[in-house]
């Protein structure tokens, strides 16, 4: 539909940016830390980009004053950040390290004393290295009730100022990373290991969701789960095919458990046929049912493309480009079910990732029409090689263009009636890439930490950081 006239944005959206505990925190071990499964991984030669780490990341830990001093310049209305488990339980559990919950209040204050709303993630990848060599971290159920038990324990110390929790940030990416392509902690490669991991983490998630209500029952909180919207790559009923079996396989698998607590039919033939299928406990769909959220958080960076993959001879593993070397990404694919495919229409960023605003609306849509959620966006944006020029200034206006239309996309979303919370930007800082170190940047701020050469970690505001005060100030009427 082309609309006429766009419905304006609400009251009270949710203009803000994201970040996560690992790639800005730094402070790896201070203050009582516990070691993570990142600290633990980064130190693996050839694992990340030029061996880099999160050990000093962007030191938000001890610059988190001036950040949000910034996020209050620019107007944001909402800052996501997540917390380090380990800060909490160093070793994943038994007693508090009161330092770290320290941290996390004076953070939680700043923002509020400056009219920030937190938005606080549970878990976003980080975890206790202590609970993965105990019982192997996610592969046990154990996990739920440790998890279960450091998600109240954040609802008891913030729940009185933290109204928006993001549970679990993109279960879909992190168990494929950790346990399909081996390329995230604990790096490794087992399909059948992969979906028991991820009916853990349901579970882990539906549980955390159920304590949730009671000590925060005027809060509201939701996965993050990072949607790629499957497109067909031509008309032909194969690809079509193709295409709704990557929307089941790699996007319902996820969003129908958080929604209803149930897996998608076909899907769930397909692994029981491979011999992938979960095994299922009594009482477990029970509680995927009672821990539903009260929103899908949406991290959306890109549609993917699919065509028809034979059974014989089909495409499979493919390859990740983590250099910023256009066009050295490899397709990748399941025989018999599907494979990705360029999308000749689209253009892509140097790390290969499709620019698709509209994908963005689409992604609203689906995910509105099937699960009639509000969804909180808690991730968009553009990783780019930035250039500090002379007299620090960047001159990023690709990443304002790319940000302008995706703001005109969910504008167009909310005419078509989506219940649109808010939108985080990813990232409001600089900060460490996972696997592809600091060159490739995704912030409002610049901020100067490198691999090598002189990294003196000053903030530097883009042209991007001015554009998006404006936007914020209008409530979206100025792109
Ligand atoms: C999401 C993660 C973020 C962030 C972002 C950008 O998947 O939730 O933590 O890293 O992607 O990804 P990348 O850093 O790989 O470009």
């Amino acid at each position: 539909m082309i609309h006429k006239n766009l419905n304006p944005f609400p009251n009270h959206f949710l203009w803000g940016a994201a970040s996560a505990a690992y790639q800005v925190e730094g402070a790896w071990d201070v203050d009582g830390k516990g070691v993570s499964n990142w600290d633990r991984f980064v130190r693996i030669p050839g694992k990340t980009f030029k061996g880099t780490t999160g050990d000093v990341a962007v030191d938000h830990y001890h610059r988190y004053k001036e950040d949000v001093q910034l996020m209050a310049e620019m107007g944001m209305k909402a800052y996501r950040f997540s917390v380090a488990w380990t800060r909490i339980f160093p070793n994943g559990k038994g007693e508090v390290n009161e330092k770290g919950v320290e941290f996390y209040n004076n953070l939680i204050n700043e923002l509020i004393a400056n009219k920030i709303k937190p938005v606080l993630t549970l878990y976003h990848w980080d975890l206790p290295q202590a609970l993965q060599d105990e019982y192997g971290g996610w592969e046990s159920r154990q996990i739920v009730e440790d998890f279960t038990n450091y998600s109240v324990e954040l609802f008891k110390r913030f729940g009185d100022r933290v109204k928006y929790w993001v549970s679990l940030n993109e279960q879909n990416i992190f168990t494929m990373f950790g346990y399909r392509m081996a390329a995230h902690p604990p790096g490794v490669k087992d399909d059948k290991l992969f979906y028991q991991v991820n009916h853990h983490a349901n579970l882990a998630n539906a549980s955390a969701i159920k304590a949730f209500r009671k000590y925060v029952p005027d809060g509201k909180i939701g996965p993050s789960f990072a949607y790629s919207p499957a497109y067909a790559l031509t008309s032909k009923p194969e690809d079509i095919l193709a295409a709704e079996n990557a929307e089941e396989i790699n996007n319902h698998w996820w969003m129908d458990i958080y929604a209803w607590g149930k897996y998608p039919q076909a899907a769930w033939r397909f692994l029981e046929k491979n011999g992938l299928a979960p095994s299922i406990e009594d009482g477990d769909f029970e509680l995927l049912q009672a821990g539903t959220p009260d929103f899908m958080g949406l991290n959306y960076y890109q549609t993917t493309t699919y065509e028809m993959n034979p059974l014989e001879g089909g495409v499979g593993a493919g390859e990740m480009n983590t250099t910023g070397k256009k066009g050295t990404s490899k397709d990748t694919g399941i025989p018999g079910v599907f494979k990705t495919a360029p999308n000749p229409n689209l253009q892509r960023t140097d790390w290969d990732w499709n620019i698709d605003p509209q994908g963005l609306r689409i992604a609203l849509r689906r995910i509105t029409d099937r699960y009639s959620l509000p969804i909180l966006i808690s991730e968009n944006g553009l990783g780019a090689f930035d250039k500090l020029e002379d007299c620090d200034v960047v001159n990023d206006d690709y990443r304002i263009d790319f940000i302008r239309h995706h703001i005109k996309a969910m504008q167009e979303a909310i005419s078509d009636g989506v219940d649109l919370l808010g939108y985080c930007v990813w990232s409001f800082t600089d900060l460490l890439s996972w696997l592809n170190g600091f060159q490739k940047r995704y912030g409002f701020v610049y901020v100067n930490q490198h691999e090598e050469g002189e990294h003196d970690l000053r903030r530097v505001k883009k042209k991007s950081f001015y554009w998006y005060k404006e936007v914020i100030e209008s409530n979206g009427e100025k792109l």
